[in-house]
């Protein structure tokens, strides 16, 4: 009897080939010859994807039948970079896929880097949530992430002439293999419109919201697997659809035209990610997005929950809703609503409910950050949701009349609504009060908030407040991105560390093998010869990976971040060269990359001040190639792959108190790059963790900071009596760098001197010393090794699998729901 594997589940080359091709003909319409190279990868993604679906519906089905505990992920943004690579590996099947596609003629990967990600976030916040789904996957946690679909997401970034260009980003143009649309599971939104009080038939007083608009949420579901394991979640994102694609009664009286702008008037609400990651205040759009996917996802959550219980009675015992930032907060209003009004809960019952369900997690110390509507705005849009908000408002001011008898002060500073000026609802306080719990996402962040942004709500009640550090997840970060690190590590303490991740402080004895660092720095030779191809081909600059240092800062453009820091240095370096082309000075290559939100000024005349100094430092014959200064354009998941594992240096140099964690610190630690920091987020504990010996260490601390500035910090002390500071200043103001248009930077060299918000000229000289202090160790090359060995054996506690396992115990109480593969 011949025994054939079906091609939809077989891994072997032979069944993989055969599936290949079938997808090719089938799903793509393609012969070989004339396919093309996105065929090929579409045609490669369906034979993967359908590797996936069994354990996809079977996991659904175990959750369905079993009334395990759900997380319920709420994020505006998922930052889940490209599926195919991640995918081959949690399935376990890299090598047979890279020979089948291999023996088809093919790369695999060429076909890797031909997807196009979904580009569905900012930075930071919305990686996070990848890394999330990834380690609850892993872990066997039953979750799904609630978002939203952006038809464009973040912007696609050009460099002319050293300034950012945005381009629309059109990741759907040539199709997403990945999602499945579930137009079944189809929900209504409301907007708009007003409210009415009336009597029900027991006589029971309640209210209704008549919206005047209705918008129809499509669920469109990516699977997520984790790793090695049978548990794959669901990634549910909203897309918004018209109710109806013609509105007859205006089609009826001859508006076809208003018609149809109606419906792109609904369509609008997904079309585009907000690419800013601090609030653009009172866009409409925004709270629109924001409203219409929480109130998706929560009649969704209720309709899964009515599926195998008689009542919501014990909906916060079946899902724990996570709120990533306060961008979902309006759904402890929502939620509210759909008991009280659409299933008939009283106040207390309904308020009990929510609390249990929600959990908040903090992403900011930037009080400018914290998001606020105005109440006209809100009020029209969302008139049932504010009337909930002021008697969530009214009673929880009460309380804190008892809490504080004497003190009216109190009532102003904990109101839900901000009364100080124009009014706003605070869309922070709601979260705190609606939820059981509160974090922030490293040690330093949480106290902060403690002690400043939230200190109200901590000494109310202390209980909620918690910390969870945030992690990365080791499967993109080191396996997908460092398979030359990842092989390193292996042959000499197995694979286990890939889901148990403190086991990486096994190789802390190797830190003293010769042989093992040897090993060591030519795997480092070599990614970094793979990055300095890369940047050849994209940048057209030759950089030299065999002696130079590569010193990389990449994160989004922000003041705070202080890219600009960077700057001050480099010019500091070039000025060396210039008064001795001599000197014996260690090579480096500062590479830079991260997208600029594109209202905001002053981060695009930095990168126009990165590009400019490379311009002069790259070409200057004086500097004989010691010094390359790069910039990467279009940084996003994809560009920054080959970036972590390529660094010796990475600049975490943000001014302390202002980045709440920071993640790629983590990512580039992991993989042996040593830091360069101050001490803020979590580059604090990342430096506990290595040992301060194997930490560059700089700057100001949070509360030096906080002293200087209430002390009247002036920069133009440090401008004045520093020379080389000066100089630097004064070149950047005189138009070297710009010598087409000499004032170009006089906008940034003025808020330096005469406001400098973030402490540069403060930490200009100490940051200096630091740098010379990196080049000196650098060229004790065995030693450098060393450190950076321990750096990756040390960090095993920033994996997202110990991070989920914290929020798991400590907020949510879920267990893992083992999944079986059997049909
Ligand atoms: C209100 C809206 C425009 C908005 C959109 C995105 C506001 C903020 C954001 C994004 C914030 C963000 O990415 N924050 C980062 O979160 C990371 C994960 O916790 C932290 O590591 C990082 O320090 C923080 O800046």
């Amino acid at each position: 009897q011949i025994q054939i594997e079906d091609d939809r589940t077989g891994i072997d080359v032979q069944t993989l080939k055969r599936a290949f091709s079938d997808n090719l003909f089938y799903a793509l319409g393609k012969f070989p010859e004339i396919a093309t190279k996105n065929d090929f990868y579409m045609a490669l993604a369906y034979t993967v994807r359908d590797r996936l679906l069994r354990r996809w519906l079977n996991s659904q089905e175990t959750y369905l039948k079993q009334d395990v505990k759900i997380v319920c992920y709420f994020s505006a943004e998922y930052l889940i970079g490209p599926q195919l690579g991640k995918n081959l590996i949690n399935l376990a099947i890299v090598e047979q896929v890279r020979q089948a596609v291999e023996e088809c003629g093919l790369n695999l990967d060429d076909l890797i880097e031909q997807e196009e990600e979904p580009g569905l976030g900012n930075g930071g916040l919305g990686r996070l949530a990848a890394c999330y789904m990834d380690s609850m996957a892993t872990l066997n946690i039953p979750a799904i992430g609630y978002g939203i679909r952006y038809e464009f997401g973040i912007f696609d970034q050009e460099i002319c002439e050293g300034w950012q260009v945005e381009i629309t980003d059109k990741w759907l143009r040539y199709g997403n293999p990945w999602e499945i649309p579930r137009t079944e599971a189809t929900v209504e939104v409301g907007l708009g419109g007003y409210t009415e009080s009336f009597y029900d038939e027991n006589n029971r007083y309640r209210v209704r919201w008549l919206p005047d608009r209705t918008v129809k949420g499509v669920p469109y579901d990516t699977p997520i697997l984790g790793y090695k394991t049978n548990t794959a979640n669901t990634l549910r994102l909203w897309k918004a659809e018209a109710p109806e694609s013609f509105n007859f009664q205006a089609f009826n009286v001859g508006d076809y035209y208003g018609a149809v702008n109606e419906k792109t008037y609904s369509e609008n609400i997904t079309k585009v990610l907000y690419p800013n990651d601090e609030p653009i205040q009172g866009k409409q759009l925004r709270l629109e997005q924001q409203f219409f996917f929480v109130s998706c996802s929560l009649q969704d959550m209720i309709r899964l929950h009515l599926a195998t219980q008689e009542n919501l009675d014990n909906f916060g015992e079946l899902f724990a809703a996570q709120l990533n930032d306060t961008h979902p907060s309006i759904g402890v209003a929502e939620l509210m609503r759909l008991l009280m009004d659409v299933h008939d809960y009283e106040w207390e019952q309904a308020w009990e409910i929510t609390q249990k369900t929600f959990a908040y997690t903090n992403h900011t110390l930037l009080p400018e950050a914290l998001e606020k509507w105005s109440l006209g705005l809100f009020g029209s849009l969302l008139p049932r949701h504010l009337e909930i908000i002021y008697e969530i408002n009214r009673r929880f001011l009460h309380e804190i009349r008892t809490h504080y008898p004497n003190d009216v002060s109190k009532l102003s500073n904990f109101s839900l609504i901000d009364e100080t000026g124009e009014k706003y609802v605070r869309m922070a306080h709601l979260a705190c009060v609606g939820s059981h719990a509160i974090n922030g996402v490293a040690d330093l962040h949480t106290q902060l908030l403690k002690q400043d942004v939230l200190r109200g709500f901590y000494e109310l009640f202390p209980e909620k407040f918690t910390n969870k550090t945030n992690g990365v997840t080791p499967r993109r970060w080191i396996v997908l991105s460092n398979p030359e690190l990842t092989e390193l590590i292996t042959s000499k303490i197995g694979d286990n560390w890939i889901t148990h991740l403190e086991e990486l402080q096994q190789l802390e004895p190797f830190a003293d093998d010769p042989n093992f660092r040897n090993a060591w720095r030519q795997m480092k030779q070599q990614v970094k010869t793979r990055l300095a191809r890369r940047i050849e081909k994209r940048c057209g600059i030759t950089v030299d990976p065999n002696y130079s240092l590569f010193d990389i800062h990449v994160k989004r453009i922000h003041e705070y971040k202080r890219q600009h820091l960077n700057v001050l240095h480099i010019i500091t370096l070039y000025n060396r060269i210039k008064k001795n082309p001599n000197i014996d000075i260690v090579p480096r290559t500062f590479i830079f990359g991260g997208k600029a939100a594109p209202s905001y000024f002053m981060a695009k005349l930095i990168i126009k001040l990165i590009n400019s100094v490379g311009e002069v430092v790259n070409n200057d014959p004086d500097v004989r190639g010691r010094l390359k200064v790069v910039f990467i354009p279009d940084y996003n998941v994809t560009n920054s792959q080959p970036v972590y594992p390529a660094a010796d240096l990475s600049e975490q140099i943000s001014t302390a108190g202002k980045e709440a964690s920071g993640t790629g610190n983590m990512k580039f630690s992991l993989n042996g790059a040593l830091t360069i920091g101050t001490l803020d987020g979590a580059n604090v504990e990342i430096r506990q963790q290595v040992g301060e010996e194997n930490f560059f260490l700089f700057g100001l601390k949070a509360e030096e900071v906080s002293q200087m500035k209430s002390q009247g910090y002036n920069p133009w002390e440090f401008y004045s009596s520093n020379e080389a500071l000066r100089e630097v200043i004064d070149q950047i103001s005189s138009g070297l760098f710009s010598p087409e248009e000499s004032n170009l930077f006089k906008p940034l060299v003025d808020s330096l001197l005469y406001h400098d918000e973030y402490m540069l000229l403060a930490d200009y000289q100490s940051y200096i010393d630091c740098q010379d202090r990196v080049s000196e160790a650098f060229r004790d090359w065995d030693n450098w090794t060393r450190m950076s060995i321990l750096n990756t054996a040390r960090m095993g506690i920033f994996s997202s699998d110990r991070a989920i396992r914290e929020y798991c115990q400590d907020i949510w109480n879920v267990q893992a729901v083992p999944v079986k593969l059997e049909d």
